[in-house]
């Protein structure tokens, strides 16, 4: 268990991130890895293409969402309360709910991850959401470390970027100098979590190593926001949340505080998850 000290909630508040060391220990983190890879394999199946075969998209990363709703095992790490308690001290939340889990696996090869901010990716208000972004082996500068824009969340900026570059019609980078200031790039060693605000901007860089650089992250939102806008998102439409409304339901259960050894039921009535995401 990890002491939530004040001065890690200061660096959270000042700079948007902050890096928590020595969470995991390894044998949790060879038992959860191992499961995720094997959802990953049954989520993507058998895929012989090149990376430069592979959309602009992949090429960053291989997306795969909500994996705890088919994986039993795997909600012991969605709904560790120690990791969410966590979050909920750093983002200043009473409740936390989950917006989504997900693999990001980057490929030997792949691509930086494009400069962004979440919340405007997400159409849900207000900007009350953080990630735990958990890198199974830590993470380097080759192999795809992210780099986080200190104090980026307080700058009032809300910027949609298309880190899919599907729909772009301008060139990257969406955010000037100023606004991807003194970025730092956070080496997370192994067994370590790197939290973030949703307004945080944020990047990854490519992997130029030979392995696949192995992160899983959890999505919180505090509990109470709303959906803002209609653009369409797997964790409001397959429960049929409409603007304005709470956003509460089997797909986004609450994340924390929750009985001990209590875990949610999978949404099966929903329908199933995207079996490869999109955001
Ligand atoms: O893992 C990556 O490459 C990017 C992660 C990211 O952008 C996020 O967790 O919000």
């Amino acid at each position: 268990m990890v002491a939530i000290d004040a001065a890690l909630i200061e660096t959270f508040d000042r700079d948007g991130f902050a890096v928590v060391k020595d969470f995991f220990d390894p044998v949790e983190l060879q038992f959860f890895g191992s499961i995720v890879d094997r959802a990953v394999i049954n989520r993507v199946g058998p895929d012989a293409r090149s990376i430069d075969a592979k959309s602009m998209y992949e090429q960053s990363f291989q997306q795969c969402m909500n994996l705890w709703e088919d994986n039993d095992d795997l909600k012991a790490l969605t709904f560790n309360q120690s990791l969410a308690k966590t979050a909920g001290a750093l983002l200043g939340a009473k409740a936390l709910r989950i917006w989504h889990d997900q693999a990001l696996y980057k490929e030997p090869g792949g691509r930086e991850t494009d400069p962004h901010q979440d919340w405007p990716l997400w159409p849900m208000a207000p900007a009350r959401q953080i990630t735990a972004w958990i890198p199974f082996d830590g993470s380097t500068l080759e192999s795809g470390a992210m780099g986080y824009s200190p104090g980026s969340h307080r700058l009032g900026l809300a910027k949609f970027s298309d880190i899919t570059r599907e729909l772009r019609e301008e060139p990257y980078p969406y955010f000037d100098h100023s606004e991807m200031r003194d970025l730092s790039w956070v080496e997370a060693p192994r067994g370590s979590v790197v939290f973030h605000h949703s307004l945080t901007v944020h990047q990854a860089k490519a992997n130029t190593t030979d392995t696949t650089r192995r992160a899983y992250c959890i999505i919180y939102f505090e509990d109470g926001c709303t959906r803002s806008q209609p653009h369409w998102h797997q964790s409001l439409d397959r429960q049929n949340i409409n603007e304005g409304q709470r956003i509460e339901g089997p797909v986004t259960p609450i994340a924390w505080p929750r009985p001990k050894n209590d875990l949610p039921e999978s949404p099966s009535e929903m329908g199933s998850p995207p079996q490869t995401g999109f955001r």
